[in-house]
Parts: structure tokens; C-alpha cells; sequence
């Protein structure tokens, strides 16, 4: 039981969150990343769909602002994250996507895994020009069933991201934790990339 406990207060726990604007490819690297490194993936948007499919108090709140290509509130998101952690004791490390989205976020996450012994380690931001981002998203909306399928919804979601979410790059960066990756090319090069920076901290599993 003694070993148990100090092995616990010792082991490393490599936390990652993946930055970039909507389209940038988060939730396609995020899927490579948790196989290879065994992260545990929590995504913000997964699970508000999550959510907006069972029909919840949560989800039916957070439809609207999908809808419309808003952000969710910060109380809905930051509730939801909590739990996903305290759900996975023993993780290799969290893989986090699309949160956080907005300084609010960023400092309540730093708090969280602090009061869990813990931090981010690295901030990898995926920058890919807005035209591309645009041409991503309708590519998808056409297959996905997505809500943020149409240029009205996608351009607000992109100013969404210039005026609220951006200001996370720089709070990891001013503590020293953002690395900038370019986020066009092919999946398989880009995964490589952000796999040369992720071995500073873990090798694959
Ligand atoms: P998310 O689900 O987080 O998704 P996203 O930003 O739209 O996309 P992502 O960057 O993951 O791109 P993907 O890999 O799919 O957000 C959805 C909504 O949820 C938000 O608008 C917001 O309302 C809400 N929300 C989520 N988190 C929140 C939070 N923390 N606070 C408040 N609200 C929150 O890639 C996009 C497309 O590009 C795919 O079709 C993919 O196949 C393609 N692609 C990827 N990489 C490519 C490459 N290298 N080349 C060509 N195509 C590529």
C-alpha cells in the first residue's frame, strides 16, 4: 500500500493541450497522438455533442451557441473537464482539444491540475491561414452533419476565435509552454512534427 501511494506521487503525467483555430486539425491529430503516446483524449466539442445528442440541460444550453458559432459559457466547460480527469486516476497523461478556449479557461485549468498535482507541459499550436480553414470546414460540414456547416457559421467561428481564444497562445506563451507548428501539409507530416516535439516529454507507448 506504502509503495502504491509513492509510486503514484511520483509517476509523471505528461499533459498536452492542442491550440489552433476551428479547422486547424485538432480532433484528426488529437485521434494519432492518443494512439501512439496512450493519452487519455479530452475534447470540448466531442463532448458538448455528447451532450447536445442525449438532449441534457447541459447540451440543450450549450446547442444554441454551437448553433450559432459561439462559445459555450466557461461555468458548462470548465464543470465538464473536472470530472473527465478525476474519471481517469491513473493516465499516462491528457491529450486536451479545443479547451482552452478562452483565458478564463486557461487560468481555471492551471488551477484544476494544480489542486491535482500537476500542469500543462506543452501548448503545440497548429497555425493554418483562414482561407484554408474556411475550405476545411466546408469540406466537412458536407459530410458531418455538423452544425458549422455554412460560411455565415464558420466566419463567426473564426472571429470567435481571433477575439476570445487567441489570448490563450499568449498566456502559455508567456510561461514559457507554447511551440508553433505549421498546420498545412499532409496529416502524416504534421503528425510527425508534433511527435518531435511531444518525445521531449514521453516516448510512444
Ligand atoms: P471542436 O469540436 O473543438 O472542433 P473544431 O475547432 O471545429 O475543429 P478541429 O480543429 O478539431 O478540426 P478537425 O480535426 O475536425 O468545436 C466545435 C464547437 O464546440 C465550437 O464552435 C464551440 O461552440 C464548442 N466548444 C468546444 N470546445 C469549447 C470550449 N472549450 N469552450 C466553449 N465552447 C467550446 O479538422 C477539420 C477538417 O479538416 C476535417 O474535415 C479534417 O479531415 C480536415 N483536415 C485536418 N487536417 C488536415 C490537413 N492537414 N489537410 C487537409 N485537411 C485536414
Amino acid at each position: 500500500m506504502i509503495i502504491f501511494v509513492w509510486f503514484n506521487a511520483f509517476s509523471f503525467m505528461y499533459n498536452l493541450i492542442l491550440f489552433g483555430p476551428p479547422g486547424s486539425g485538432k480532433g484528426t491529430q488529437s485521434a494519432n497522438i492518443t494512439r501512439k503516446y496512450q493519452l487519455h483524449h479530452i475534447s470540448t466539442g466531442d463532448l458538448l455533442r455528447e451532450e447536445v445528442g442525449k438532449k441534457s440541460p447541459l447540451g440543450l444550453e450549450a446547442q444554441q451557441y454551437m448553433d450559432a458559432g459561439q462559445l459555450v459559457p466557461d461555468a458548462v466547460v470548465i464543470g465538464m473537464i473536472s470530472g473527465k480527469i478525476d474519471e481517469n486516476p491513473n493516465a499516462r497523461g491528457f491529450i486536451f482539444d479545443g479547451f482552452p478556449r478562452t483565458q478564463g479557461q486557461a487560468v481555471a485549468l492551471d488551477a484544476m491540475l494544480k489542486a491535482k498535482h500537476t500542469e500543462i507541459h506543452q501548448v503545440l499550436a497548429m497555425e493554418v491561414p483562414e482561407e484554408e480553414l474556411v475550405k476545411r470546414l466546408l469540406h466537412r460540414g458536407a459530410t458531418s452533419g455538423r452544425s458549422d456547416d455554412n460560411e455565415e457559421v464558420i466566419a463567426k467561428r473564426i472571429k470567435e476565435y481571433y477575439a476570445k481564444t487567441e489570448a490563450v497562445a499568449a498566456h502559455y506563451d508567456a510561461l514559457g509552454k507554447l511551440e508553433r507548428i505549421k498546420g498545412i501539409g499532409s496529416i502524416e507530416d504534421i503528425f510527425n512534427t508534433l511527435g518531435k516535439s511531444i518525445e521531449k516529454y514521453i516516448q510512444p507507448a
